[in-house]
């Protein structure tokens, strides 16, 4: 059943082309979406994409990205074959049974060596909101593991924490509706261009928009006012905010009185963040500040659509704190414009309880991450193989994700998987992490496959799609085909209820009174339920006072700060002086680029043509003081390691502070960061501010 496309339909004046409707998910994570496609499918390969006109975000539009699907997918090193590693280290094709033979040998010893929570299973932006990922949690109860990461781990889970905390849920900017937004540490010019477009109509409706970016990117330029601020100052620049919101009377008093708890402490607490301060911290000027302040609490309704970069810092977990408390003091909390609730669709849940014997890695160092996601910290994971603290993981199996490109301190990381028992990596490709496993198996895409898709995240709209399998799976597996067949290996088949993709999804879709055809039959998805306002007015906020926690008891009794509080980048000219005389340069990393996703894509020539190498920005006058021309080879160093990439001089940065990209097998940045010191409540690394330094390569000495 799950094989036919309902979507599909025959090219006019093309007898032999089928076009199959879809959507692209490549963006898909803490803020892209995804965009409508038509695929067009000759003899069961797909030649060409198109934008899908009508689709409800993107209206037609495709990135190049979107565009080179089929390079992707026909791409002639994709993974075909599951692979064992032989003695001497090089890959060997093998069948299917005999993977599942292999891999099904060495998940029982290692639970019988170890116990069950020595096998850690990570899975990585490629399964965020897919379908099979809950049953890959699934299989981790089953087995007796706690140690199920994702890239929540470094990706979405601080901003869903600070503002359950907070305010009981994550809110999102009702972006069409408001009439002042502020990009925060977000950029979607680059990380999903459709959301440019309902700016664009926002600001020809009069809205404003702030930027709060240390780069003076288009969008920046564009805006009404910039606050460049320096990488890692969030948290003090939301507090001077409201310091001029709370001095100048600016909140909405009413709100606060009726539905906050701590706005007392608060309104002593921010006196320590005067704008004449905060501007000594973050280098935006009092003035911008206090701009910014009053365009923001004077423009109701306002909303933060705060991006990934004030989640990647030591300090990230409490900028998000400030931000969620910025909305709910203004009285922008669940009003159209504003920060809305959208719930997202009730699917069956697929997780059975099962207790296990050990905690989860992480667990009893970000007890409050784990309370919330249920999840195992992967930032830990390698620390765990090394030292065997907590207890040893002795076996991993990564999916969706190339932690070698991708984790803070890839050479711990390196070093760390190769001393495991056994690696199993499940991709379309051999990555650079897939190449350290001991067994490979070669993964369906999107296409390939049945998927829910859902928009409830982005902009609050409560859209259900599917997306139906266009193209065969031939040769290779389905992750949830996967999952299924390794737990039925391993005896645990009676409790992965759906036999079928289509019947996991007619499943998922019960509560919702709608069944796989159904919701084929809506290209452009189907509105799971209306739009409402104002619910606290009946139900109060999902918080344990039923209220907005500006001062977090919860937090307070974790031990952590109960309300909003600034503190120095773990690494900084201010707050490790001993390490910035060595290393004067803030470095911040992974900015998105519209031409890759992550780590992917190297391998394949359009991609290449369009963005040949990797580049470290840095400012056009520092580089003129340092003999440094466009173009020159330079390595970059910090206390973990080296790299060496050619520099882009740029006005858009400080002179002080230095971008380099992520995902570059040939000059990997996360070699440069760290995995020591992390965020205190979450364990999120600090990818976005950090201390390097910079030489010129003398290559006639090398
Ligand atoms: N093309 C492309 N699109 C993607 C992805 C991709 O890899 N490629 N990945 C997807 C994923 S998983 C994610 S999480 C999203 C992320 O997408 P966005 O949330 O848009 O994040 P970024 O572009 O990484 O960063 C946004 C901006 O933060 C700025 N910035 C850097 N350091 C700081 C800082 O300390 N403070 C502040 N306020 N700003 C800072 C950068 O200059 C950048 O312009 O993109 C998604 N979309
Ligand atoms: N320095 C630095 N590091 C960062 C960041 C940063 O800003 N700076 N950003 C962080 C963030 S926000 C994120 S979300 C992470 C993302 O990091 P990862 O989760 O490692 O994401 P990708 O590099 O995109 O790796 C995804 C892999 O999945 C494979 N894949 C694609 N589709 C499928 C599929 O359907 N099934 C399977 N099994 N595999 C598939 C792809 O080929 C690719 O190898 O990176 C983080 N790392
Ligand atoms: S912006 Fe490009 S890569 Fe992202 S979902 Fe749309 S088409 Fe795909
Ligand atoms: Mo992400």
């Amino acid at each position: 059943m799950g094989d036919n496309n309902w979507q599909v339909k025959l090219c006019e004046g093309m007898p032999e082309v089928k076009l199959a409707q879809s959507v692209c998910d490549m963006c898909n994570g803490n803020c892209g979406g995804s965009c409508g496609i038509n695929l067009f499918i000759k003899k069961d390969m797909l030649i060409k994409t198109s934008g899908r006109q009508g689709h409800p975000l993107s209206h037609g539009y495709i990135c190049a990205k979107g565009r080179l699907i089929p390079e992707i997918l026909n791409a002639p090193d994709r993974l075909r074959h599951p692979l064992k590693k032989d003695g001497k280290g090089r890959f060997r094709e093998i069948s299917w049974d005999e993977a599942f033979s292999l891999i099904t040998r060495q998940l029982k010893d290692i639970k019988a060596k170890y116990g069950a929570e020595s096998l850690a299973v990570h899975v990585g932006h490629a399964g965020v909101r897919k379908e099979f990922t809950p049953y890959v949690e699934l299989f981790c109860r089953l087995f007796g593991t706690p140690n199920f990461s994702t890239s929540g781990s470094h990706c979405y889970l601080s901003k869903l924490i600070a503002n359950e905390i907070t305010c009981g849920g994550l809110p999102v900017p009702d972006l069409p509706n408001s009439k002042c937004i502020i990009f925060w540490g977000y950029n979607p010019k680059e990380s999903y261009p459709p959301v440019k477009r309902i700016i664009n109509e926002a600001r020809k409706k009069g809205a404003g928009l702030i930027v709060v970016d240390p780069r003076a990117t288009s969008t920046a330029r564009e805006s009404d006012l910039h606050l460049q601020l320096r990488p890692g100052t969030d948290t003090a620049l939301a507090l001077g905010l409201l310091n001029v919101i709370i001095g100048e009377n600016l909140y909405d008093r009413e709100f606060v009185d009726k539905w906050a708890i701590g706005f007392g402490e608060l309104l002593q607490h921010i006196r320590q963040y005067p704008p004449e301060e905060v501007a000594k911290i973050t280098w935006v000027p009092a003035d911008k500040i206090r701009k910014a302040a009053r365009m923001y609490a004077s423009c109701k309704p306002a909303s933060i659509a705060s991006g990934i970069a004030p989640e990647l810092l030591t300090n990230g977990f409490q900028a998000e704190r400030a931000m969620s408390v910025l909305q709910a003091i203004t009285g922008n909390l669940d009003i159209p414009g504003g920060a809305i609730f959208t719930p997202p669709p009730k699917l069956s849940p697929v997780l059975v309880e099962t207790a296990t014997e050990k905690p989860a890695i992480g667990k009893e160092e970000f007890p409050l991450f784990h309370k919330y996601t249920n999840r195992a910290q992967a930032n830990l994971y390698p620390r765990a193989i090394l030292e065997g603290r907590p207890y040893p993981i002795k076996g991993l199996i990564v999916v969706g994700s190339n932690p070698v490109l991708t984790w803070p301190d890839a050479g711990k990381v390196k070093r760390a998987l190769g001393k495991l028992e056994f690696l199993a990596v499940m991709d379309l490709f051999l990555t650079e992490t897939a190449k350290l496993a001991d067994l490979v198996l070669p993964a369906a895409t999107f296409w390939e496959r049945d998927e829910i898709w859902d928009h409830s995240y982005i902009i609050g709209d409560p859209r259900l799609g599917m997306a139906q399998k266009a193209l065969p799976v031939g040769d290779v597996m389905t992750d949830w085909a996967f999952w299924r067949e390794l737990a039925t290996r391993l005896g645990y088949g009676h409790e992965f209820p759906p036999k079928t993709e289509y019947e996991a999804i007619n499943f998922r879709l019960k509560p919702l009174g709608l069944d796989f055809e159904q919701l084929a039959e809506c290209p452009n998805g189907y509105i799971y339920q209306e739009k409402q306002y104002k619910k606290y007015e009946e139900e109060g906020f999902n918080t344990p006072s039923g209220k907005v926690e500006i001062y977090s008891k919860q937090l307070e009794n974790h031990g952590y700060y109960p309300l909003p509080t600034y503190h120095e980048p773990g690494e900084s000219p201010w707050s490790t002086p001993e390490i910035a005389r060595d290393y004067p340069f803030i470095l911040s990393t992974g900015a998105r680029a519209l031409s890759y996703i992550h780590s992917r894509y190297r391998n394949l020539p359009s991609f290449r043509k369009r963005a040949y190498e990797p580049l470290v920005e840095m400012n056009r006058k520092t580089a003129e003081k340092l003999k440094i021309k466009d173009g020159e080879l330079l390595a970059v160093e910090s206390l973990r390691g080296r790299i060496e990439l050619k520099a882009k001089l740029t006005e858009e940065l400080h002179p002080q502070v230095i971008y380099v990209p992520h995902g570059w097998a040939e000059a990997n940045v996360n070699l440069l960061t760290d995995d020591t010191v992390l965020d205190p409540v979450t364990g999120f690394p600090a990818f976005r501010a950090l201390l390097a330094r910079v030489r010129k390569i003398n290559l006639s000495h090398p």
